[in-house]
């Protein structure tokens, strides 16, 4: 799929300040700083679209942004941010699984991972939890310009191993580097075939 158009729809607070379901969605989650931001970007061919921040906790906010005027992307808060207050991080995480369970035009979640860290606790049971309300995921692999391949394969091995003690089978996983682009053709047709298959949930057959 090529980006014809992009655009920055609306911020929202609250699940219900989010636009209308009538067009197919699609989130990026994921700890504070992972460049959930920064993919939105990339994907887009934008530069600061969405906007991002070498400090973590930058974005507070649900992000719709419509491409191609047909379906949504969706930049949400990062979990995890240590230096924000416990209350906090409970109303962000608040605010985002009541957001995976509003939005009924959801079609797949985008979990982003940095490459170069070891599984993390919050990230897999967040896995558990999408698994348990049946939301479709992925898992993004990021900044893999940060590291070599022969490093990249054995983390990527190490995190498939650690799913496959509580996972039966594993999802998707895609490796993406907002620097050097890597990573974009293959998330964009991912995302064209979801559209396809969500689509054809709706025509008589
Ligand atoms: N080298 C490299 N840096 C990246 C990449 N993606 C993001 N970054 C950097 O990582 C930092 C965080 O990126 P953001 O996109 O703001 O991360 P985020 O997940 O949106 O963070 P929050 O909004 O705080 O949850 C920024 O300094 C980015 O420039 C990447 O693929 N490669
Ligand atoms: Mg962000």
């Amino acid at each position: 799929m090529r980006v014809t158009t992009s655009e920055f729809v609306v911020s929202s607070a609250k699940v219900e300040q989010c636009p209308k379901t009538e067009k197919p969605e699609f989130a990026f989650i994921g700890r504070s700083n992972v460049g959930k931001s920064s993919l939105t970007n990339m994907l887009c061919d934008r530069k600061s679209m969405a906007k991002t921040s070498g400090a973590p906790g930058k974005t507070r906010l649900i992000n719709h942004f419509i491409v191609n005027d047909a379906w949504y992307l969706v930049d949400l808060p990062g979990f995890g941010y240590a230096k924000v207050s416990k209350k906090d991080r409970a109303s962000f995480m608040k605010l985002i699984y009541n957001y995976f369970e509003q939005r009924e035009n959801m079609v797949n979640a985008f979990v982003l991972v940095d490459c170069r860290v070891e599984p993390q606790k919050i990230d897999l049971d967040f896995m558990e939890w999408l698994g348990t309300k049946g939301i479709p995921f992925t898992v993004i692999f990021t900044k893999i310009d940060k590291m070599n391949s022969a490093e990249l394969g054995k983390n990527l091995e190490r995190y498939k191993k650690k799913m496959l003690e509580t996972w039966e089978e594993l999802p998707k996983f895609f490796l993406s580097s907002a620097t050097s682009r890597h990573g974009k053709d293959e998330i964009l047709n991912y995302i064209d075939y979801c559209i396809g298959v969500y689509e054809e949930s709706f025509s008589d057959t």
